[in-house]
């Protein structure tokens, strides 16, 4: 068993992920923890090169099953590389997006037989699953107008920095597909996951993740 904590965050887009990881990792460095704040897709140098294939829009012409290949090849470097050594370093782990948004991109939304997943899932993180996923939860048009508010683009949006990556430009469907997705995950491992209402302000949403944190897993 892995000596540290490994806390994912999943969620559509806009639903402010991001911005909660960094108030989390924040917080539990104030209260003594040593954390690795991460994200998927990347995280390690290989798997970093894939994400920048993976956002261009590039891979689409493989499909959805050739994607979550792609996904669980940068996800099998960032856990050989990053996580799983940090965990036994005594590290909590914070994972930006982890293997549920393959089961809602790629299998929810995209059409990928769950079966399928749950065999990479099973043979490329095995043992190494997550202790706590917080699922940010937001209507699809409202965490999409928060991205095309978005002033100056997250970093690697769409390698450029400025304007919609591969996934932001799918359709209100999709991503509406996405959110019963997450929701559904939570619903089958309500012991694993836990839903946050993710339209309230950042102040509010990081109070409830610490709460969930706190609960869960006495930092
Ligand atoms: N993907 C996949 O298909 N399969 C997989 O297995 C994996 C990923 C792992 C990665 O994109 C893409 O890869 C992603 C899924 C797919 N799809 N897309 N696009 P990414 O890493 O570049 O982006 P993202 O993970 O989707 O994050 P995001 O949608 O760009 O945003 P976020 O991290 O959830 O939110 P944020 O950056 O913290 O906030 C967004 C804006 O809202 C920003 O202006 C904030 O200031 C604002 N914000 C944040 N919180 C609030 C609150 N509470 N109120 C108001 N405004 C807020």
């Amino acid at each position: 068993m892995a000596a540290g904590k490994f806390i994912t965050f999943e969620g559509g887009e806009g639903a402010g992920k991001s911005t909660q990881v960094k108030i989390l990792a924040e917080r539990l460095n104030e209260s003594g923890h040593e954390t690795l704040l991460t994200r998927e897709p990347g995280g390690s140098l290989k798997a970093e090169e894939i994400r920048e294939f993976l956002l261009s829009g590039d891979a689409r012409e493989f499909g959805a099953l050739g994607e979550a290949l792609l996904f669980y090849a940068a996800r099998d470097d960032h856990l050989e590389r990053r996580i799983r050594p940090a965990l036994e370093t005594g590290k909590w782990v914070i994972c930006d997006r982890f293997s549920d948004s393959t089961r809602a991109y790629q299998g929810a939304a995209g059409g990928v037989k769950p079966a399928h997943l749950a065999l990479l899932e099973r043979i490329i993180v095995g043992e190494t699953r997550p202790d706590l996923t917080i699922i940010l939860d937001l209507p699809a048009e409202d965490g999409l107008a928060r991205l095309a508010g978005r002033d100056n683009g997250k970093e690697g949006a769409d390698n450029s920095g400025n304007g919609p990556d591969h996934f932001e430009s799918l359709g209100i469907g999709f991503h509406e597909a996405l959110r019963r997705g997450f929701l559904e995950i939570a619903r089958d491992e309500p012991e694993r996951c836990v839903i946050l209402d993710a339209k309230q302000p950042v102040s509010a949403v990081a109070e409830d993740v610490w709460e969930a944190v706190f609960s869960r897993l006495q930092p």
